[in-house]
């Protein structure tokens, strides 16, 4: 069988398509020449960005909403650093992505030529797997392993360097089939093993997180937590693989987590873990369930058969997908649920009481609620809208207060990255152009990839960011004030007209003062990024003294200097 003669770079995009690629996200460089004009004529969409740190996050983004890999092409040294945030969160979070960088000829390579860097040390730590491809008429081998790799077991990143003169090079060579993610199914036995010990249980609790989870596996999931009253609580940032407004949702565990579910998740006596790593942010630094051996009876089931028993010896161990688990959860045969029935109305009424407008709120004393921000939000926009957002502490108030629709409504770095919120809210409306995408940025969030506002004018992605401007790098301010209060030092911020700023780039632009003000601005920037395609953006400026929901800094620093002096006096 005769192949036709191509080059290096047109074999990549062949493979691409062979794959199921659609959109690629990335910043140009003069090392991948051969690619991109090999993605000219390919249907495919190149979506360019400004920053390949905002472009590896929308690859990031992509790869969580559509459960394929994001594809992400930057250039040698300086793109590839700039991309790394996105690899490092895509590999923390589980999400399938492959980031292709250009790399030096090999008529230089292991010179430090310009900008050249072994991507294999570079990202030996971040990525499940680095490589780099040597030969042209080896692309095809490559590419299928990448996407085997990326999807298969725990989704995660894959890094390929591609040395300039191999992209340009001529080869004669077959392509590959269509990959096929890979992933293990639980036994009968250990799914006899399950029911038991939730049979034994007099309060039993699930526990979802993790990658690889699909609709219909959330579904199951979903059939089998109402069948049995099992009330279901999501790891940190996986809150949306269940619908928050669902009977049996019980709130996230997480940072800021509910002192109630907290208590629930310690005094459980059967956690059934299903997807999570149960890393620091979901077990509260370890102290939820104590590591190495918990004592709640403990069922994890990950994809990944080396994480299971790397931090916790769970009871029973089970490697598989969420898909193949979940089914075989639905079809269980249905469990006595007397002992423990009343605990999902508990856990729910627990929830209701952690979700009401805090004390702080109450005496309507501060001008901007920003719980009723969120209020506004879950009234005005559709149940399903998307929201966005980095780290920062605003993103507590979406955390806390907003009900998530269901699988896929949360963009959010497991990593705790800043600077995640704005391209995965560009790159949600791109992926997706009839949701409704909100994004939740802090000054500081904002500040660190708000150049991909301009990516949005430019692809008429209609996503309406929210900038909540407290002038600081508030997470940090508050934990000067814990640590050290009073002395406040490089958490400071003086910001530009967030609103001048959008409209700057095109978009539509308002500032809010007050509480009143945001349902109407929100109505208006919705209608806009409807109407127009264009972003939307409302700065909301209000005081930096409500840090949390529960505390203001001038509380916090109160505390903390009266902890140092009682520990004078002692
Ligand atoms: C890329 C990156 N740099 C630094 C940090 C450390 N960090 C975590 S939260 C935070 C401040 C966030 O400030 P802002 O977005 O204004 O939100 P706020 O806490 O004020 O609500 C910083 C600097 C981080 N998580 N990620
Ligand atoms: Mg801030």
């Amino acid at each position: 069988m005769t192949h036709p003669t191509r080059s290096g770079g047109q074999i990549l995009v062949d493979a691409l398509q062979i794959h199921g690629v659609d959109t690629a996200f990335g910043v140009p460089g003069e090392s991948y020449l051969d690619v991109l004009d090999a993605l000219h004529d390919s249907g495919i969409r190149f979506i360019i960005n400004r920053q390949e740190g905002g472009a590896a996050f929308m690859a990031d983004a992509y790869g969580k909403m559509t459960g394929r890999p994001g594809i992400c092409f930057v250039t040698r040294g300086p793109g590839a650093t700039n991309a790394s945030i996105g690899v490092h969160t895509a590999y923390q979070d589980s999400t399938p992505m492959i980031l292709f960088i250009g790399q030096v000829g090999s008529d230089f390579i292991d010179r430090e030529a310009f900008q050249e860097i072994d991507y294999r040390r570079m990202f030996g730590q971040m990525a499940k797997w680095v490589a780099q491809i040597d030969r042209a008429d080896r692309i095809p081998e490559y590419l299928a392993r990448a996407f085997q790799v990326a999807t298969s077991g725990r989704p995660g990143p894959v890094v390929l360097a591609l040395p300039e003169d191999m992209l340009t090079t001529l080869a004669t060579v077959a392509d590959t089939r269509r990959y096929q993610p890979v992933q293990a199914s639980p036994s009968t036995a250990q799914m006899a093993a399950v029911r038991a010990m939730l049979e034994g249980a007099q309060r039993p609790l699930l526990l979802i997180g993790g990658g690889g989870w699909t609709e219909p596996a959330c579904a199951h999931l979903r059939r089998f937590a109402e069948i049995n009253d099992l009330p279901v609580a999501c790891a940190f940032r996986f809150q949306d693989l269940l619908d928050n407004d669902h009977p049996n949702y019980a709130g996230d565990v997480g940072i800021g987590i509910n002192p109630a579910l907290a208590r629930r998740v310690r005094e459980a006596d059967v956690i059934v873990a299903i997807g999570p790593r149960l890393g620091e942010m979901t077990t509260g630094g370890y102290g939820l369930l104590a590591a190495p051996v918990p004592q709640q009876r403990l069922v994890h089931v990950h994809a990944d058969a080396e994480e299971l028993g790397s931090v916790y010896q769970a009871e029973l161990m089970i490697n598989s997908g969420m898909p193949q688990f979940a089914a075989m959860l639905a079809a269980l045969e249905p469990l006595n649920s007397d002992a423990w029935r009343a605990s999902v109305a508990a856990a729910r009424a627990d929830l209701a009481a952690w979700q009401q407008q805090p004390p702080i709120f109450q005496d309507g004393s501060a001008p901007l609620d920003l719980w009723q921000v969120v209020q506004d939000i879950d009234r005005i926009a559709p149940h399903d809208v998307i929201i966005t957002n980095g780290a920062g502490n605003y993103a507590t108030w979406a955390h806390r207060f907003h009900r998530y629709g269901g699988m896929r409504t949360q963009l959010a770095p497991t990593s705790g990255a800043m600077g995640y919120s704005v391209p995965a809210g560009v790159a949600a409306k791109i992926i997706d152009p009839a949701r409704t995408v909100i994004t939740f940025a802090g000054d500081g969030e904002y500040m660190m990839n708000g150049q991909e506002l301009a990516t949005a004018v430019q692809y008429r992605a209609g996503v309406v960011v929210i900038v909540f401007n407290n002038g600081m790098f508030g997470t940090i301010r508050m934990h000067q004030e814990r640590d050290y209060p009073g002395r406040v030092s490089g958490t400071e911020l003086h910001n530009p007209d967030f609103a001048a700023l959008a409209v700057a780039y095109g978009g539509h632009g308002e500032v809010v003062t007050a509480t009143a003000e945001f349902a109407p601005a929100l109505a208006r920037a919705l209608a806009w990024a409807d109407e127009k395609q264009l972003p939307a953006l409302i700065e909301l400026r209000y005081d930096g003294e409500l840090i949390t929901p529960g505390a203001t800094l001038t509380t916090i620093r109160r505390t903390a200097q009266a902890a140092q002096a009682a520990r004078k006096i002692s």
